[in-house]
């Protein structure tokens, strides 16, 4: 068994139930062991578009990387995501962030994820649950990660 964290972003139509459709859709490849809060985020990359609600899992797998990433490409699509632009808005989206403490670097899979050290809407949550996760690349924890980006405008969601 493998633990791997999950990032979860929604910006379109009922975003709570799309992150609660995500997570039912999981199993059986993926048992979730833990969840942040979710947060709204304001959109980042590109931001004339809605704000988006992120969270991020803890789960286990058996999966390896490449099985994972195609099995959560099929949940995003079959959750009824239509492919847009590049940061634009989007039903669902699964990201992965850490594989164990794997490293690996090939075209269509770069793990850990390369961008997630900059995006406080990943940290945010991530800190909820791992906060002394260590990034095995930058060598500081996601606690140490979160105090160098802007989080003055994410804010837990509440219905
Ligand atoms: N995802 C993106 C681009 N921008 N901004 C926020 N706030 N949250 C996201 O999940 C997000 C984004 C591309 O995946
Ligand atoms: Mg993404
Ligand atoms: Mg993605």
């Amino acid at each position: 068994m493998k633990t791997t964290y999950i990032a979860l972003g929604t910006n379109l139509g009922d975003r709570l139930a799309n992150l609660r459709s995500a997570i039912e859709s999981f199993a059986p490849e993926l048992r979730v062991t833990r969840e942040s809060t979710i947060y709204e985020t304001p959109p980042w990359g590109f931001t004339d578009q809605p704000a988006f609600l992120n969270m991020v899992i803890e789960a286990e797998t058996n999966l390896d990387p490449r099985a994972l990433l195609v099995y959560l490409k099929k949940k995003e699509d079959e959750l009824g995501r239509v492919k847009n632009f590049r940061n634009g808005p989007r039903l669902i989206d699964l990201d992965i962030l850490f594989y164990d403490d794997l490293i690996m670097n090939e075209e269509n899979l770069i793990i850990p994820h390369p961008r997630l050290h900059q995006r406080a809407f990943v940290l945010m949550p991530l800190a909820d649950i791992a906060p002394e996760l260590e990034h095995p690349l930058i060598e500081k924890t996601i606690i140490e990660l979160l105090q160098d980006v802007d989080t003055s405008e994410i804010t837990p969601f509440s219905v």
